[in-house]
């Protein structure tokens, strides 16, 4: 197969940034000597980083208001998997995807699976849909799915669930994350109670489904499209619920999925604690679920995020593995250039939580000096690690600059030709 962006294009952008970068990784370098860190440890975690891209997200998202198309939309699975390919090529920091049936359902998985290998792709979590009604499907979900007041709906929702196991285990997935979006708009239209109580009992048949070594994503959200009530809707229901269900049930982190002002960083501090963190879905939001690109409005939360996270790391915390996915909804940009960013913001806000002075900050901490801790954290938060991470990325065969490298590439021109343009205005986020 040849490269979807040419390796020589890709090496001559680097050379033509060369002299630049080695001055300033070099600058970079000296400065994180002085403070006692080596350069090199900070490149080879760079270079052990990645993130999983939905398989969603490369389309163009769009609110309920509706949707404006980009050109080359993904057609199928295939051409998301490509475009999930640039991604990867160009950041080297993408190494997998996270796929949603019934949107990326083929007759052979085996093949599919092969088929990301050739971009050097590998498959994430596996989410499953029963917040959307099916062509062909025997029962609504307008009413709710696995929380259903209805038996016979529950049990369509949890065969859903099953299937996706079974896709999932064809494609190496480690687990199956369940997002559900039942929940109410009027009070009275539901007992809160025996809603928790449906969901639990549906979530038990499909825990019991789950093959050894295959994990339970329980993602929790605040409202929308129930606007009354939510049944998962936050961190204190999913963890009951993964608590409920057994050890393999864990819950996942949508960072747009609470309240505005919401302490995320505390909650994830929590999921640690209990052993109960199953990863995150990144995005960046100003007022609600608004999946704008991570980083985008507030890196500094995202950034409170990692701290925490590689705090976990250091003291080894127990049962401590998350699964880092982004889950946004680009309406306004090419997706593929939002997603490489995105990318490159995680890697960022990872690379500065590294460069956290641990020892120091205990120190501030154990003497309660309040400033002296703030200035320890907000330290390694104001330095640039820009040079960081260009250098793993070029290390690895990927881009100084991956969006410009992705715009020379003409990529999105070449399949735009291919791919038919998309008509009509539908609107739905996607
Ligand atoms: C919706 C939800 C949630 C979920 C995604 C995929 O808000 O973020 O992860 O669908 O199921 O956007
Ligand atoms: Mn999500
Ligand atoms: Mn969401």
């Amino acid at each position: 197969m040849t490269a979807l962006i040419s390796e020589d294009l890709i090496a001559s952008l680097n050379h033509a940034a060369k002299v630049a970068h080695d001055d300033e990784f070099a600058a970079l370098g000296r400065k994180l000597a002085r403070q006692g860190v080596d350069v090199e440890t900070l490149v080879t975690r760079a270079i052990g980083w990645s993130v999983a891209i939905p398989t969603w997200g490369v389309g163009t998202g769009g609110t309920r208001f509706a949707r404006f198309p980009g050109r080359g939309e993904p057609r199928h699975i295939h051409d998301k998997l490509a475009d999930c390919g640039v991604i990867q090529a160009l950041t080297r920091g993408a190494r997998t995807v996270s796929p949603h049936i019934p949107w990326d359902k083929v007759s052979d998985y085996n093949a599919l699976r092969q088929e990301a290998a050739q971009y050097g792709l590998g498959f994430d979590a596996i989410n499953s849909n029963s917040f959307q009604d099916q062509a062909g499907q025997k029962l609504s979900y307008k009413f709710g799915s696995l929380a259903n007041a209805a038996a016979d709906t529950r049990a369509q929702a949890v065969a859903h669930n099953l299937e996706c196991i079974e896709i999932g285990k064809a494609l190496g997935s480690p687990a199956l994350t369940v997002w559900i979006g039942d929940g109410t708009n009027f009070p009275g239209q539901q007992s809160l109670g025996l809603m928790f109580e449906n969901y639990l009992q549906a979530m038990e048949a499909v825990y019991a489904a789950l093959p050894d070594g295959m994990q339970m994503f329980i993602e929790h959200k605040m409202y929308e499209p129930a606007f009354y009530s939510t049944v998962i809707s936050d961190w204190g229901s999913s963890l009951m619920a993964a608590q409920h269900l057994g050890p393999k049930a864990k819950c996942l982190v949508d960072l747009g999925h609470h309240a505005p002002n919401v302490n995320i960083e505390q909650i994830v501090a929590r999921l640690v604690h209990v052993g109960r963190l199953a990863g995150f879905h990144f995005n960046d939001s100003k007022y609600g679920d608004d999946d704008l690109d991570a980083g985008a409005v507030d890196p500094f939360r995202l950034f409170l995020v990692f701290n925490e996270l590689v705090e976990a790391e250091h003291r080894k915390a127990k049962g401590f593995a998350p699964s880092y996915m982004i889950d946004q909804s680009h309406n306004v940009t090419d997706p593929i250039e939002s997603l490489m960013s995105s990318a490159i913001e995680i890697a960022r806000a990872y690379a500065q939580a590294s460069l956290v002075d641990r020892a120091a900050l205990a120190d501030a901490q154990g003497a309660n000096d309040v400033l002296a801790a703030h200035r320890i954290l907000k330290a390694a938060y104001l330095i640039d690690v820009s040079p960081i991470l260009a250098e793993a990325r070029m290390r690895q065969g990927g881009a100084f600059d991956p969006i410009s490298a992705y715009r020379t590439s003409g990529y999105r021109d070449r399949v735009a030709k291919e791919r038919p343009e998309v008509k009509g205005a539908s609107s739905g986020i996607v």
